[in-house]
């Protein structure tokens, strides 16, 4: 593990940082990943084009996450506000998981990457469900990365479903009022059996949580930039790691 990390950050690029930048990698990183249509604009494309450029940036990402011993990365993909827009663009990233999918799926398989999707199926296109789906299914037995894509995911939703099915157990007599707990809650969360991420990131500038994962961010460290999703490398990632590594290192100094 030190090897393979030694071998892509670059030994120049670490020693200065300590063993901290090789251990305290975070487990969990969700990335909010904002600007494809406002990245399109700056180039006179259709905002189709912005998407389509941040799957590219997707592959990028996984690779590098997978690479620096990362062991989950969620990825907000489409909010159950997204429904909003335009038909067209609307039906234009519901596609957008298949080809993703066509192109990838077999070197995220050769890689040793699990598949997984956390948000609300009913609304899907079949299409776009059996997609996922199949990959999913694929990529069960995979001991890798854990690539989660938030795809038809909203945090309220997701809170409302969790205390819902917590009421109706206490109606049932199944779960007295005074257990519920935080774990109790955690287990109803389409979050269940995965840790709460250590790092949030959010590209564009924008400095919302835009109703993602708004349980599990408790505690997560922000970090934030202007850099468009498109324009968003395999070096920002190390930024943002890095940073979170010498917050981690402050904290340890207390
Ligand atoms: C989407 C590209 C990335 C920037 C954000 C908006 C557009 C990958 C997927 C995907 C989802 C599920 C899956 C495999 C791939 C995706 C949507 C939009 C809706 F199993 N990128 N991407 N899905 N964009």
């Amino acid at each position: 593990m030190i090897e393979r990390l030694w071998a892509k950050f670059g030994k120049s690029s670490l020693q200065p940082e300590g063993p901290d930048a090789i251990e305290n990698v975070p487990e969990h990183v969700a990335i909010i990943m904002d600007g494809n249509g406002r990245w399109a604009k700056t180039r006179g494309l259709p905002r189709m084009a912005g998407h389509h450029s941040g799957m590219k940036a997707v592959k990028r990402v996984t690779m590098e996450a997978d690479r620096l011993g990362i062991k989950y990365l969620t990825l907000y993909a489409f909010s159950t506000e997204n429904w909003k827009r335009p038909k067209a663009e609307v039906d234009f990233l519901m596609k957008l998981p298949q080809q993703f999918l066509e192109i990838e799926l077999e070197e995220l398989i050769a890689n040793n990457v699990q598949v997984r999707m956390m948000g609300h199926k009913e609304d899907l296109p079949s299409y776009t469900l059996s997609a996922v789906e199949e990959a999913i299914a694929k990529t069960s037995d995979n001991t890798g990365l854990v690539l989660n894509f938030a795809l038809n995911y909203g945090s309220r939703k997701e809170m409302l479903g969790a205390v819902k099915s917590i009421a109706a157990d206490v109606r049932d007599g199944r779960l007295a009022l005074e257990d519920i707990d935080d774990t109790i809650m955690a287990d109803r969360l389409l979050t269940s059996g995965i840790p709460d991420p250590d790092l949030l990131i959010r590209t564009s500038g924008e400095l919302r949580l835009s109703n993602f994962m708004m349980w599990q961010l408790a505690y997560s460290e922000l970090w934030f930039t202007d850099v468009y999703w498109p324009e968003f490398t395999e070096t920002h990632l190390q930024q943002a790691i890095l940073e979170y590594q010498r917050r981690a290192r402050r904290y340890g100094g207390l």
